[in-house]
């Protein structure tokens, strides 16, 4: 994209306006809100599904408590670790003791949520296509998941003839039977404790597809990159958005004497990368729990980061020096976002949108070849 298709798309002919409401847009990106409220029987696995989401493993710190006894007994909230805006909601199911029908239809303010998803570990019984109707009459959006599949294909795997394609369809089938009259909804069969596998890609693209653009981009920011395909779906939503900051951050390059020397705003720029690095997944927590989820060392996924930026980033994170920088100095992302600019000839407007362009263009990319290689070395690229 050009700079008169960035001025088109936030619909102002004056540059310097258009900067400002880049910015606004920016904001209003990251401050959009995204409520998902979990719910289902006891045990089903709400909690754990919850951890998966935030990226988190059960026992980490501020993550939801799991277990075979009845834990979750009221409404809790949990927010994304790095995306705060992104809320899921533990809803303890229709049926429990302290959460009779009436009660839940009570005390569950629907309009809070934007989507319900209603979690079964089995079949889905009456009180979760009660509770999917009384949804379905406030014009909210539900969605049944079917988790612990990997438990039922470890089962499986144990017979004579197993055919894992076969298991899933029987339990997908099994489970439709009992949601005709909620209009035979999809199922979605997914594992907790592996993301990468079976239908949350599809489910995420589901939700993606059903929330507003704003709401969606929340979604995909949060979601964990679990797999490859994962990863492509960030790509793909950060390359669409990027003409975006790329604009905001033309802060005074837009002076109306030609010649003058242009101002570029890194911190829009900074502030983007930093963003996108968390939202990638390369940032150490991340690459601690998928080095403990796949049994692979941290200090070899961290090998599989080549890229100058990722390194800046990190550096500039990091506030002490990573064991692996202690050998090669490396720059911080202010100092490599200068030497970036340099070689640009930024004279105009033009030039500073397409020099901003190609740096955060550049710069993305060259992490998204890290996270695949890190993913490739963690086991997850096929
Ligand atoms: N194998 C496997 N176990 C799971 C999965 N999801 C949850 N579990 C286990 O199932 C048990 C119950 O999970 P929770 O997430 O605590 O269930 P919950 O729906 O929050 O239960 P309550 O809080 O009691 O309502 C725990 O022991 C989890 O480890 C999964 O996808 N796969
Ligand atoms: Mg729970």
């Amino acid at each position: 994209m050009d700079l008169s298709g960035a001025l088109q798309r936030v619909g102002e002919d004056d540059p310097n306006a258009a900067v400002a409401k880049a910015k606004e847009q920016l904001d209003s990106l990251d401050s959009v809100t995204l409520n998902i409220a979990v719910t289902g029987e006891t045990g089903a696995g709400k909690s754990a599904f919850i951890n998966a989401f935030r990226g988190l493993g059960d026992d980490d710190d501020n993550s939801a408590p799991t277990g075979v006894t009845e834990t979750t007994t009221q409404i809790t909230m949990y927010t994304h670790p790095t995306k705060s805006n992104t809320r899921l909601w533990d809803l303890p199911g229709i049926g429990m003791p302290k959460f009779k029908a009436n009660e839940f239809l009570k005390d569950v303010k629907f309009e809070t949520y934007d989507l319900f998803i209603i979690i079964s570990s089995e079949r889905f019984k009456e009180n979760d296509v009660f509770l999917a109707k009384e949804i379905q009459k406030k014009k909210k959006n539900f969605y049944f998941v079917r988790t612990k599949i990997d438990n039922d294909i470890r089962s499986a795997a144990q017979k004579r003839n197993f055919n894992e394609q076969q298991v899933l369809c029987t339990i997908r089938e099994d489970c439709n039977r009992n949601l005709k009259e909620v209009g035979n909804p999809k199922v979605f069969l997914i594992s907790s404790y592996d993301l990468g596998k079976y239908d949350f890609q599809d489910l995420v693209d589901t939700l993606e597809s059903d929330l507003s653009e704003h709401k969606s981009f929340a979604l995909v920011q949060s979601v964990p990159v679990c797999s490859l395909a994962m990863l492509e779906k960030k790509k793909e939503l950060m390359e669409k958005l990027i003409w975006l900051p790329a604009l905001a951050s033309c802060l005074g390059a837009f002076v109306p004497f030609p010649g003058l020397s242009v101002v570029i705003d890194k911190t829009v720029l900074t502030a983007y990368l930093l963003g996108c690095h968390y939202n990638l997944g390369l940032n150490e927590k991340s690459l601690t729990k998928l080095s403990e989820r796949m049994d692979k060392p941290v200090s070899q996924l961290q090998s599989a980061i080549k890229s100058p930026v990722t390194s800046a980033v990190v550096n500039t994170l990091a506030t002490r020096p990573h064991a692996s920088m202690k050998t090669k100095p490396v720059k911080s992302l202010d100092d490599l976002l200068d030497s970036k600019f340099l070689v640009a000839s930024v004279l105009n407007a033009t030039e500073a949108f397409k020099a901003t362009h190609a740096v955060l263009s550049e710069a993305l990319n060259d992490m998204i070849n890290d996270m695949r290689r890190v993913l490739q070395v963690a086991g997850l690229d096929g």
